[in-house]
């Protein structure tokens, strides 16, 4: 009796490589946040994404292994549209990809480039990833021609945002989706820990990317456009006084402040339907 024979975990038949570029690709697409989707549909319309938010297509292997970092706190809604969306659309790329959702626990200021620090840390002790996207929860990406993989330079994704007028906001915006390599994140020695609240750590992490010797590459403007999901003030992510300030020294800070200076208390590490699911403690302003 055939169905007794129990599946192997491990898929072990030799595939032959994606093509260069996936048949599924669509191009634009209209971005709809249903009201009443729950988190169970959006499991039931990815049979066969695994535990843990990982996939791999199915008939062949693909030549990426993307693992996607989103800092979190308190926006369960964004999480749900924004996975709705981005299962599919890494699926329709042909990608091995991850789904990392890195939350801060605890109600101290929040830290986004630490928290993308933590995930990256984390993300690669689980897997050799070639890329990592590092990826704010409350974006949709607009058009799946814009690829999810990395270049040869630091990748700024998100170039064309509707609150933009889709378009760059000043010309060395870094903010919002951008992709490294973990060379091109260690040469920079990764992002800053000291950014507490909100704005500036984007601005670093573009000067950071100057400053290790490297460019920032983008994709066309026609494809990385992204719908931002609107909300209000968040609690706990005001404005950071002492942004400019940091800025300021990032030359100065650079190199010991980054991947090397990293400390922070994993509390949490679960294997979720539709991603694996981070807390952390980071701590808070000193
Ligand atoms: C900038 C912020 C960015 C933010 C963009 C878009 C600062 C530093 C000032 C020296 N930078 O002004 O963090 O992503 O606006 O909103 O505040």
């Amino acid at each position: 009796n055939l169905s007794l024979i129990a599946k192997p975990a491990v898929r072990e038949e030799l595939l032959p490589y994606c093509p260069e570029t996936s048949p599924f690709i669509a191009g634009p697409i209209h971005v709809q946040l249903p009201e009443s989707l729950t988190l169970e549909e959006v499991v039931h319309k990815n049979p066969l994404v695994t535990k843990g938010g990982r996939y791999r297509p199915p008939d062949c292997e693909s030549t990426h292994k993307t693992a996607i970092i989103i800092p979190h706190r308190n926006r369960e809604q964004h999480l749900k549209y924004l996975l709705y969306h981005l299962h599919p659309f890494l699926q329709r790329q042909q990608l091995n990809y991850g789904i990392y959702i890195i939350h801060q626990a605890g109600n101290a200021t929040f830290n986004r480039a630490k928290l993308l620090n933590v995930g990256f840390k984390e993300a690669m002790r689980d897997e050799d990833w070639d890329c990592l996207f590092f990826h704010d929860v409350d974006l949709i990406p607009e058009d799946d021609r814009n690829l999810y993989t990395c270049d040869k330079f630091p990748k700024h994704a998100s170039i064309a945002m509707d609150k933009f007028g889709y378009k760059l906001p000043y010309k060395s915006y870094f903010g919002g989706v951008s992709a490294l390599s973990p060379e091109q994140y260690m040469k920079m020695n990764g992002f800053p820990n000291n950014y507490w609240g909100w704005g500036g750590e984007d601005d670093d992490i573009a000067v950071r990317v100057a400053l290790s010797g490297q460019l920032i590459s983008r994709p066309s403007i026609r494809y990385g456009r992204y719908k931002m999901i609107k909300h209000g003030h968040d609690k706990g992510n005001e404005q950071n006084p002492k942004r400019f300030n940091l800025l300021a020294k990032t030359r100065r800070t650079w190199r010991q402040d980054g991947m090397n200076a990293l400390q922070y208390n994993l509390l949490s590490k679960d294997l979720l339907p539709l991603y694996t699911n981070i807390t952390v403690d980071i701590g808070s302003e000193k």
